[in-house]
């Protein structure tokens, strides 16, 4: 039986803007994983939803004065938008504020992590704040970054480095919103989890050595050789004394009470992950399926495929907290609970594919600085698939990129002359020439087609497998160069004027890289790859295997060919840079 996969996109928080940095990190190549295993016949699922709790969202709320769970509501409008709008195809996007599943089970969570010896209460030295009489945690302090001197860390982390932070540990530390507040450090107390056992856990080591083996080189320099061999790790407190969140539970899971947890929330970090499974749990009670079979595997099995599709800030907490925290949850008693039973555990995850940051032509994308790209304009005017594709090929997976204007033309170009192009001089022609309808093979054969097709499909497979997006659209887009090429080769427009039986041989050939580029083309483009299919007289295509490729036969008449893809004029890519940097061109 073939393994089901769980796929998951971070949970943006809901304060947060989306721009094309964010899409094309964690949205966009889950997007066109996900499209892919639909396309093939896998069993996969992918789950997401806003991150509504954590200083992020206090902190931006209390500037608007707007009630926290209003403001959330609202970011989660947003973000459901524009993930629609770019075709992100989750099968369920939720919320980390919905009491029911969510809060139930991260404070189940917490209680299996507590009861297995893990979390442990710990008395500390917090930042507060004298002027409002409270302590400032994560965000509401900014200073400077012990690990690496840069002077505008985060309380929770550091933008330069990636480091998760602990306020209390910055220098000079400050309240972001008054800098005048002089902060001091005070007793208090919190509930800590211990991560130092996590490499050597008997459930965690195992997993450890294989996970790495797959890993992309920038998570897996992260997590190896500057977290768990380079810093080591530490036990860090997971509540918060916060007005929103989920509020660490006040009786054990033996029924003793917790003693002064009033006012104390998880940490946002502790939560915000538990929502990919409440999320699934939504899912699974809306559709009448079971949640388990993506989260929780038999002892001796595999259990689901999981992958987290993120973005480099987010690298320790889903390569390190949430894993221990998926594996922490081992009881024994019995206890009327949610997750793993007896002889059962969560699945861990199998890949962390993270992406790196994405820039505006050489700088940070910024709202404020107007330096940004309105998504909903933008894709209004260019349309989705044009959007997606040139995302795609830009992605930073290996290293921070650009959106580039002039470079987005030149992309846009290439795919409309490539593949546009190759499809609807073929199809105008058969039309014309052929009754529209696809002439005969006669005495030709359709190795050429069938091995170059072969050869391509067998690529971008593998491509996506590996998580390298970018390659596996130069496979689709390679696909239409060799049907280009073939055209170059056999030259059916000059035949059609000596033997026309060799001119429809020749296209009856050319015809069949088209419901193959239909195919390759739906992770990336799936509109496009629709209208071609439309233009084929072909039905929408069913689930199941890409190989052998769909074949037109002789006689099968076809639809009517029409631009897939329009170039974009010099003076429109001109005046967006003209926008952007409010001064024409030299
Ligand atoms: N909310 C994304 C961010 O750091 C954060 C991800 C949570 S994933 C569980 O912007
Ligand atoms: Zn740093």
């Amino acid at each position: 039986m073939t393994r089901p996969i769980l796929v998951t996109s971070a949970l943006p928080y809901a304060n947060g803007q989306p721009h094309f940095g964010h899409l094309v990190g964690a949205y966009l190549p889950a997007d066109v994983f996900v499209r892919y295993h639909r396309m093939i016949g896998s069993d996969v699922l992918y789950i997401c939803g806003t991150d509504d709790h954590g200083v992020a969202n206090t902190l931006a709320a209390e500037k608007e004065g707007v009630p926290y769970r209003e403001f959330v509501q609202r970011g989660w409008d947003v973000w459901n938008d524009v993930c629609g709008q770019l075709g992100i195809s989750f099968d369920n996007f939720s919320q980390t504020c919905r009491e029911v599943p969510h809060y139930a089970l991260a404070q189940e969570f917490f209680l299996r992590c507590k009861k297995s010896g893990h979390i442990v209460r710990r008395d500390i030295e917090q930042l507060y704040s004298p002027k409002t009489n409270r302590f400032l945690a994560d965000r509401y302090v900014v200073g400077e970054c012990y690990v690496c001197g840069h002077d505008d860390a985060r309380g929770d982390e550091c933008p330069k480095c990636g480091s998760w932070l602990e306020a209390n540990r910055l220098k000079n530390p400050r309240s972001r919103t008054d800098p005048e507040d002089k902060l001091e450090l005070r007793a208090a107390w919190q509930f800590e989890l211990d991560l130092k056992p996590f490499s050597e856990d008997p459930l965690v080591k195992p997993w450890l050595t294989e996970f790495r083996k797959g890993l992309k080189t920038n998570v897996s320099k992260f997590v190896f050789e500057k977290m768990i061999e380079g810093e080591g790790l530490e036990s860090r407190p997971i509540t918060r004394d916060l007005p929103w969140g989920v509020p660490v539970p006040n009786v054990d899971l033996d029924g003793q009470p917790i003693e002064d947890v009033d006012g104390k929330v998880l940490y946002v970090w502790f939560d915000a992950p538990i929502g990919y499974i409440s999320s699934t749990m939504e899912w699974a009670e809306r559709e009448n399926k079971d949640w388990r079979r993506y989260w929780i595997r038999k002892d001796g099995e595999d259990g689901a495929r999981l992958v987290h599709f993120i973005g480099k800030d987010n690298i320790a907490f889903h390569c390190i907290v949430f894993p221990s925290m998926l594996a922490w949850q081992q009881v024994d008693g019995d206890y009327s609970l949610t997750g793993p039973g007896k002889g059962e555990q969560y699945v861990l995850p199998e890949n962390v594919p993270a992406n790196e940051f994405f820039n505006l032509e050489g700088k940070k994308f910024s709202k404020s600085d107007q330096w940004t790209i309105d998504i909903g304009p933008f894709i209004e005017k260019y349309g989705v698939d044009r959007t997606r594709y040139y995302l795609i090929a830009a992605m930073p997976e290996t290293s921070d990129s650009d959106f580039i204007w002039r470079d987005f033309k030149a992309r846009n170009d290439k795919l409309a002359n490539a593949f546009g192009n190759f499809a609807s001089r073929i199809l105008k022609f058969v039309a014309k020439h052929f009754d529209n309808r696809v002439p005969a093979l006669g005495s030709e054969t359709l190795d050429r087609v069938t091995n170059e097709v072969r050869t391509r499909t067998e690529a971008m497979a593998r491509a996506i497998e590996e998580y390298r997006f970018r390659n596996a659209l130069d496979e689709f887009l390679g696909l239409a160069e060799d049907g280009n090429q073939f055209l170059q080769d056999t030259q059916p427009w000059q035949l059609r004027k000596t033997d026309l039986a060799a001119c429809g041989a020749a296209l009856h050939q050319a015809l069949q890289y088209l419901p193959a580029l239909s195919a390759l083309a739906q992770p990336f483009v799936p509109g496009l790859a629709a209208s071609l299919r439309t233009q084929l007289n072909l039905a929408p295509r069913g689930a199941g295997p890409l190989l052998p490729s769909e074949r037109l036969a002789e006689g099968h008449a076809l639809g009517e060919a029409s631009v897939l893809v329009a170039k974009i004029p010099d003076e429109v890519i001109a005046s967006e840079l003209e926008a952007l940097r409010g001064t024409p061109e030299d």
